[in-house]
C-alpha cells in the first residue's frame, strides 16, 4: 500500500502534497520528475506536477486540492480538515488563497530579479535533470529560465503589478511572523490543509535567495515554521481553533481585500469574453489575462458557502463581514 508521488522540490504543490503524506503517515515514495521517471506518467493529463499514483488501483491523480480531499476519503486518521464545518470553510478559503494568489508572490520573487532567476533555473534543472552536467545542464537552465520569464506576464507577474505583489508578501510575513511556530498552526497544534497550502508557496519563498532574504529580515520565525511543516510525521497535536483566531482573521482580510476581488474580476472578464481583467487592489490597479481555472475556484468557494448549514453560516457571518469577504460569497 505505497503511494507514489511524482513531483519536484521547486514545485509548491508537490511540496504541499508530500508534506501532507508525511504528516498523515501514509506510506509513499517520492519520485522526482526526471527523464527516467516521467515516462511513467506520460499519459496523465493535464501535464502538471505533482501526480499521485494510488497504490491499490494504480490510478493517477493530478491537482493537489482534490487529491488531498481524496486522501481524506481514503484514510480517517490524522485528517488535515478541521472538524467544525465553519472552520473547514475558512480552511478552504485560506488554502485556495495560498494556491492561487500567493503563488503570484512565489513566481514574481523567483523570476523577477536576475540573480534569483539564475539560481532558481539551476536548482530546477538539478532537480529535474540530475544526469545533465556541464554544458547540457547550463543549456537546460537557460532554456527554462527564458521560458519561465516569458510566462511572467501571463500570470500577472508584471512590473506594473509588482507593488501589489510585494506589499502582499510583506503583509503575509507581518501576519504570520509573530504567531507561527512548531506548535502554532492555523487551527491549533496540528496542521490543516490551509497550513499546507501556505507551506507549499512559502517553501519556495524561503528557499529562493531574494524572498528568503526578505523573510529572514522581516519574519525569521516563518522560515523556521516552514522547515517544521516539511515533515510533521512526529506531530501529535490538537484542534484548538480559538488560539489562532487573530491570525486567521488577518489572513481573511487579505483574502477579502486582494484574492476575492481578483477572483470576481477574473470571472467577470471571462463571462464578457474580455482578454484582460483590471481590478483595484488596496487602491492599486492590478491587470492580467483571465483564467478558467480560477473561475472554477471562485465558483467552488461560492458553492461551499451556499452549502453550509444555517448554523455554520450564522457563525461565520460577522467574520466574513469584518474581513471584507462577505460580499463575494453570494
Ligand atoms: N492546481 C495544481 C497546480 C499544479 C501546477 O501548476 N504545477 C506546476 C509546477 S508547480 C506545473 O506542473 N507546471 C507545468 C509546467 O511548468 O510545465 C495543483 O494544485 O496541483
Amino acid at each position: 500500500m505505497t503511494y507514489i508521488l511524482y513531483g519536484g522540490n521547486p514545485s509548491p504543490y508537490s511540496r504541499k502534497l508530500r508534506a501532507i503524506l508525511r504528516y498523515r503517515r501514509l506510506p509513499h515514495v517520492w519520485k522526482a520528475g526526471t527523464p527516467d521517471t516521467l515516462p511513467e506518467i506520460a499519459q496523465v493529463k493535464p501535464k502538471l506536477i505533482p501526480v499521485l499514483k494510488l497504490p491499490d488501483t494504480g490510478e493517477f491523480r493530478v491537482d493537489s486540492t482534490p487529491t488531498a480531499h481524496l486522501l481524506e476519503q481514503r484514510h480517517a486518521e490524522r485528517s488535515v480538515l478541521p472538524p467544525d464545518a465553519a472552520d473547514a470553510f475558512v480552511c478552504h478559503l485560506i488554502e485556495d488563497f495560498a494556491d492561487e494568489w500567493l503563488t503570484k508572490l512565489m513566481f514574481h520573487y523567483r523570476w523577477h530579479e536576475d540573480a534569483t532567476a539564475l539560481w532558481a533555473s539551476h536548482w530546477i534543472v538539478s532537480d529535474a535533470m540530475p544526469a545533465a552536467t556541464g554544458k547540457a545542464h547550463d543549456q537546460m537552465a537557460r532554456m527554462f529560465h527564458d521560458r519561465q520569464r516569458s510566462r511572467m506576464a501571463m500570470v500577472g507577474c508584471t512590473p506594473e503589478n509588482a507593488p501589489v505583489i510585494e506589499a502582499a508578501y510583506a503583509r503575509l510575513l507581518d501576519i504570520l511572523g509573530p504567531y507561527v511556530g512548531g506548535q502554532h498552526h492555523l487551527f491549533g497544534s496540528r496542521p490543516s490543509l490551509a497550513d499546507f497550502g501556505l507551506y507549499g508557496q512559502l517553501a519556495q519563498l524561503t528557499t529562493d535567495p531574494w524572498p528568503q532574504r526578505l523573510c529572514r529580515e522581516r519574519a525569521p520565525a516563518v522560515e523556521a515554521w516552514v522547515i517544521t511543516l516539511d515533515d510533521c510525521s512526529g506531530v501529535d497535536g490538537e484542534w484548538k481553533p480559538e488560539k489562532a483566531a487573530a491570525v486567521r482573521e488577518a489572513l481573511l482580510e487579505m483574502v477579502g481585500a486582494e484574492y476575492l476581488p481578483f477572483l470576481r474580476a477574473n470571472a467577470a472578464a471571462l463571462e464578457k469574453g474580455e482578454a484582460e481583467l483590471k481590478v483595484s487592489i488596496r487602491g492599486r490597479e492590478y491587470t492580467q489575462q483571465p483564467f478558467a481555472y480560477q473561475a472554477k475556484c471562485y465558483g467552488q468557494i461560492r458553492s461551499l458557502w451556499a452549502g453550509l448549514s444555517a448554523e455554520a453560516r450564522e457563525k461565520l457571518e460577522p467574520l466574513m463581514e469584518k474581513t471584507g469577504c462577505r460580499e463575494y460569497l453570494g
